[in-house]
């Protein structure tokens, strides 16, 4: 696991600090519950915390506990810009390059500011002052809740609002623990019930939220625009620019969607197309040891998870899809012979 100066991170933090915490763009339920939980446990300690994403959170979010005080960087420039300004310590929750959070990344490359990155990705930026990274653990809470036991020194957090930011990023980024598990993480989170959680509802906030736009969404990708490969054992469903303007698709309308063409039997590699005002945008979802990371970094400027990648594409939706379609075939060679 690697991990680098938490100790001095600790002493760091005796003193009040101004503390910037910052995700990623389209924040989920991960970015979400590590940052304002760690949040929420620097508050408590009484440090000045500011959380901010470079673009909105999803609505079905808007329960969490401190989302209300987020700053979101594409509508509040001039505040962050003063926040990153005067910090004295940043931290990098979910994400793992400044390049992930664009021009916010920008204004913050420019300071001398310590960095603490907090991640599972692939391929963290180890170049800080502090981190804690391993792309093999389930999501960046199940990380924040090892910090702060062991900074703690306790077995679980008896703090029942730090703890359901935590129990949600789980919940969200195992797919409500049907992938990524492994005996740690249920250990953790049996540590988690501990406290007292109504972890029930928090999944139904979760899962039982889409809207009727959304499911009806759904439905017309699932019968219009799913396209079956067998012999390739992926499934491909894309948007148009005009499906989106006749469902009136906002941000968050298509989370999750790709995740059904993986309920197919047989299927292993699933690929999401959304023909976006000037880009083709491209999520990747799959099974067993089809790294769609190493697809999507090689073909399509993206990266992620061997399981879970995205990218972009800049020649038009047809081109993507027609990319996609081309390298496939190598793509799922390569891997069944290894
Ligand atoms: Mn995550």
């Amino acid at each position: 696991m690697p991990e680098k100066g938490l100790h001095d991170l600790q002493d760091f933090l005796k003193k009040n600090r101004k503390i910037f915490i910052a995700s990623h763009r389209n924040p989920d339920g991960d970015a979400l519950g590590s940052s304002l939980g760690l949040a929420w446990y620097w508050k408590g300690q009484g440090h000045e915390v500011t959380v901010v994403y470079p673009s909105a959170y999803p609505q079905n979010f808007d329960w969490m506990p401190g989302v209300d005080e987020v700053l979101i960087f594409d509508d509040q420039e001039d505040q962050v810009v003063d926040k990153i300004k005067s910090a004295d310590l940043f931290v990098f929750v979910d994400f793992n390059h400044l390049s992930r959070i664009d021009k916010m990344g920008e204004a913050m490359a420019e300071l001398e500011t310590p960095v603490f990155l907090i991640d599972h990705h692939l391929e963290p930026d180890l170049s800080h002052e502090y981190y804690y990274v391993d792309p093999t653990a389930s999501s960046t809470a199940d990380l924040v809740f090892d910090v702060l036991t062991r900074w703690e020194n306790k077995e679980f957090l008896e703090d029942p609002v730090l703890t359901t930011c935590l129990y949600t990023g789980i919940v969200t980024d195992t797919g409500t623990f049907a992938h990524n598990t492994s005996s740690s993480l249920f250990g953790k989170v049996s540590k988690m019930l501990l406290c007292p959680i109504d972890h029930i509802a928090i999944q139904n906030k979760i899962n039982n939220s889409l809207t009727e736009k959304q499911l009806s969404l759904l439905g017309f990708c699932l019968h219009h625009r799913l396209q079956v490969m067998p012999e390739y054992k992926t499934g491909i469903i894309f948007l148009t620019k005009s499906d989106f303007a006749k469902f009136d698709i906002e941000r968050g309308d298509t989370e999750g969607i790709v995740n059904y063409i993986l309920k197919i039997n047989n299927i292993k590699i699933a690929a999401f197309f959304t023909q976006q005002p000037t880009i083709v945008k491209l999520s990747l979802r799959s099974v067993d040891d089809y790294n769609v990371a190493d697809l999507a970094k090689t073909h399509f400027n993206g990266g992620g998870h061997k399981n879970a990648a995205g990218g972009s594409h800049y020649k038009g939706l047809k081109s993507a899809m027609d990319l996609f379609k081309k390298v496939l075939p190598e793509f799922v060679n390569n891997q069944t012979n290894e």
